[in-house]
Order: C-alpha cells, then sequence, then structure tokens
C-alpha cells in the first residue's frame, strides 16, 4: 500500500438514541466536501470547523433524539467521528504523532496538545459561562471532546486561555484542536512507529 494513499472511513452507529454515519478523509484538503448534520445547529458549526481546518473532507449526520435534548446526540456523534478517525488513520505508523496549535478567535485563545498515543485521555477546560450556545448545552462541549478522545483513543489537552465570548471560545477551542490534529497526523515520509515501545 502506498503511504500517499488517502485515510479514510466510513461508519454506522446506530442505537435506540442516535442514527449516525460518517464518512472521513483525513487527506481531504485537495478536495474538501463538508456536511454535517446533526439537527443541532452550534454543534454542525463546531464539526465544521474541526473539519476544515483539520483539513478533512467529513459527512456526518445523526437523527438523534432531540425530543429528549441534546445530550445523546452530542455525546454519540463525538463517538462516532472518534471512531471514523481511529478507523481512517489505521496503524499509527509514520506519523509526527504529537501535535499542538493555539487558534484566537478575536478575544478568545485556545491552545489544544495532541497525543496520538492509543491512550484515551482528555483534560478539556473551555471556562464557558452561559448555559446554552444556540441549541448546545454548554457542558456538553468537554464531553463532545472527551467522548472523541476516547473513541479515537488518543490523549487531548484542550484550554482556552482567554476570552469573554463563549461562542469564540468555544469556536477558538474546536480550531485549536484541528490544526493541532492536522500535525500530529502528518506523514514523515517514514514506515516508523512513533514510540520507544515499538507499538503505539
Ligand atoms: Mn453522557
Amino acid at each position: 500500500m502506498s503511504t500517499e494513499e488517502a485515510r479514510t472511513a466510513s461508519i454506522s452507529r446506530k442505537t435506540n438514541e442516535t442514527d449516525i454515519q460518517v464518512a472521513i478523509n483525513l487527506d481531504g484538503k485537495f478536495d474538501q466536501q463538508i456536511n454535517v448534520d446533526t439537527g443541532i445547529g452550534f454543534l454542525d458549526h463546531m464539526y465544521h470547523a474541526l473539519a476544515k481546518h483539520g483539513g478533512w473532507s467529513l459527512t456526518l449526520n445523526c437523527k438523534g433524539d432531540l425530543h429528549i435534548d441534546d445530550h445523546h446526540t452530542a455525546e454519540d456523534t463525538g463517538i462516532a467521528l472518534g471512531m471514523a478517525f481511529k478507523q481512517a488513520l489505521g496503524t499509527p505508523k509514520g506519523i509526527k504523532r504529537f501535535g499542538s496549535a493555539y487558534c484566537p478567535l478575536d478575544e478568545a485563545l485556545a491552545r489544544s496538545v495532541v497525543d496520538i498515543s492509543g491512550r484515551p485521555f482528555a483534560d478539556i477546560n473551555l471556562n464557558l459561562k452561559r448555559e446554552m450556545i444556540g441549541a448546545l448545552s454548554t457542558e456538553m462541549i468537554p464531553h463532545v471532546l472527551l467522548s472523541f478522545a476516547f473513541a479515537a483513543g488518543i490523549t487531548l489537552h484542550v484550554d482556552v486561555l482567554k476570552g469573554t465570548n463563549d461562542h469564540h471560545k468555544a469556536e477558538s477551542a474546536f480550531k485549536s484542536l484541528a490544526v493541532a490534529i492536522k500535525q500530529a497526523v502528518e506523514r514523515t515520509g517514514s514506515n516508523d512507529v512513533p514510540s520507544t515501545k515499538g507499538v503505539l
């Protein structure tokens, strides 16, 4: 297999609470196609930012039990996206493994640090003050990132360092995460497993 082959995955995940389809291309930056419809506008906006700045093509559709609340849709799309990411990446060989990025959005500034480690962990501090942004509960935003990290099997540290506007803070967090992940999955041109253990 050529090391330059596009890294793609398509998955379906259906439960009594949500019905999700995800198609991802981690190397979609030259012909980026992004279509996200979760039924929660602000969540769509965040996934769109993640895909856009991560250089992914992404289709993500979810029919969830929004008549209850936003919880299952937000959490399960994070899980499904993490599963698709992990599958697309395959055995993490010949990649940089670590990535870090700062992204501002006006007064807000976020920092994300990523390790494609095979070790699911997430420490997320967004300092959001509002109850909701649009139709998304702000408490679900760190929950989405944690769900993504655990399903993807990666380590995330995401911190909003400054900011007053919750929309800006959340968006800067997703943008910095996108840029950090893009760096971490970048191909090195070697076929090496980037670990002293020889395995990730
Ligand atoms: Mn939950």
